[in-house]
């Protein structure tokens, strides 16, 4: 079963999405995500200049293989656009794998290990009263899991805020946005959020809350520890974690469960935080972190260490990703949750998908492969736009992670 054909399409359907197909000899063809949120056409051209002219003729059986080769053979290790592209094949493969063999993918990945998958969205608010009806509104859909974001009074642009509804876009067009930050303010204020939130909705929702790599470790020892009254189902991000022994100090001080990893695109990013058992999620995806056949390593890794998944889902992760990341999330056994941010009917219609949301959970349906398609002739209709990332700057103009 040769690669015959390889192409990268890049369209822009309210957001920009790469992603790559492959075509064997017989026709079958697969599917993987590439998108790089801001920094797209870098990964479609490492598909296109490097990767692509060395497919053609390759056996698309052979999955681990040529991982492996694409991994090893390109000398230059790891970072977010070799393993985006990386990714890509590794998920058209085992789409096309799935296909050939006439099986939703999770059946090639052990099997279904539950019903369904919990997935949390997110709730945001301009104030706190906003943010409490973000939060009733999600529950009427059915959500059992909230990711809750709020502007800090007196700090414009806070992250996490605008962007729709049920779907998060950040990314802006034509030049970065600039977001003003004071940890202090934030610090004095989340917890107040989260008092409120809980007044309001007792107990049961689980409440997810994202730091986005903005406090340092002391900072955010001390926001876990002022947050456990709430009982969070996870702090996501508090630091950033380039140096995984940082999340040391933190464990010592808060047992706010946390969640890290959605920029991470290897096992070496995280095996620390995973070993020292550091972490209580790794969010790690198929997208940025090296296809199925990686995050899966990943997974069994940190089941190792009683560490459970809770994949990257925002609105940049094409509805490609999101197929994989649930036949994958379906099958682990140590799954904790899945983000789950939609996407735009005009981006629902370019990938038509069989994944469905119901009473909070998703299902990644029983049709052969992935069970997502793309309509090239309506991705063509979207062309891509240039667009960027926030930057996000001090009150004195410093620069500050986003
Ligand atoms: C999340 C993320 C996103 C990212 C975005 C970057 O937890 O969903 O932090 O909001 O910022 O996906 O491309
Ligand atoms: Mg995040």
């Amino acid at each position: 079963m040769k690669i015959a054909d390889a192409k990268v399409i890049v369209c822009s359907p309210g957001r920009n999405f790469v992603t790559l197909k492959l075509v064997t000899e017989d026709g079958l063809y697969g599917l993987g995500d590439a998108t790089l949120n801001g920094r797209e056409l870098a990964v479609a051209s490492y598909l296109n200049d490097h990767v692509l002219p060395t497919l053609i003729g390759a056996d698309a059986r052979r999955i681990e293989d040529t991982w492996q080769l694409l991994y090893q053979g390109a000398y230059w290790r790891r970072g977010p656009v070799t393993m985006a592209a990386i990714a890509a094949v590794d998920t058209a493969l085992w789409d096309i794998k799935a296909k050939s063999l006439h099986v939703p993918l999770y059946q090639l990945l052990g099997g279904a290990s539950r019903e369904h998958v919990l997935v949390y969205g997110h709730a945001s608010g301009d104030g706190i009263e906003d943010a409490v009806k973000a939060v009733a509104d999600y529950l009427a859909l059915g959500y059992r899991a909230i990711r809750v974001q709020c502007a800090v009074p007196g700090l414009p642009g806070t992250y996490g805020v605008g962007g729709g509804k049920l779907f998060y876009e950040p990314a802006a067009r034509h030049a970065p946005p600039v977001n003003i930050w004071s940890s202090e303010r934030y610090l004095e204020f989340v917890p107040r959020l989260f008092a409120r939130l809980r007044q309001e909705f007792g107990p049961d929702p689980h409440l997810l809350h994202d730091v986005h790599h903005r406090l340092t470790p002391i900072e955010a020892a001390r926001l876990g520890k002022s947050l456990e009254p709430y009982h969070l189902f996870w702090l996501e991000d508090p630091t950033p974690a380039e140096v995984q022994a940082r999340f040391r100090l933190i464990r010592q001080h808060t047992t706010t469960p946390l969640a890290v990893g959605e920029v991470f695109n290897t096992i070496y990013d995280c095996h620390q935080l995973l070993e020292e058992r550091l972490v209580d999620y790794i969010r790690a995806t198929v997208v940025h972190a090296g296809g199925i056949s990686h995050l899966r390593k990943i997974a069994a890794l940190a089941e190792l260490h009683q560490v459970r998944t809770g994949c990257h889902g925002a609105t940049d992760l094409s509805p490609v990703c999101m197929a994989a990341a649930l036949h994958f999330d379906l099958s682990v056994h140590n799954f904790g949750i899945q983000e789950y941010m939609r996407h735009s009917s005009d981006t629902d219609r370019v990938f038509p998908h069989q994944y469905r949301f119901e009473a909070g959970a998703l299902h990644p349906g029983n049709a052969p492969g992935l069970g997502v398609d793309i309509d090239e002739t309506l991705a063509a209709q979207f062309p891509y736009q240039r667009a960027y990332l926030p930057v996000n700057r001090l009150q004195d103009g410093t620069v500050h992670s986003w």
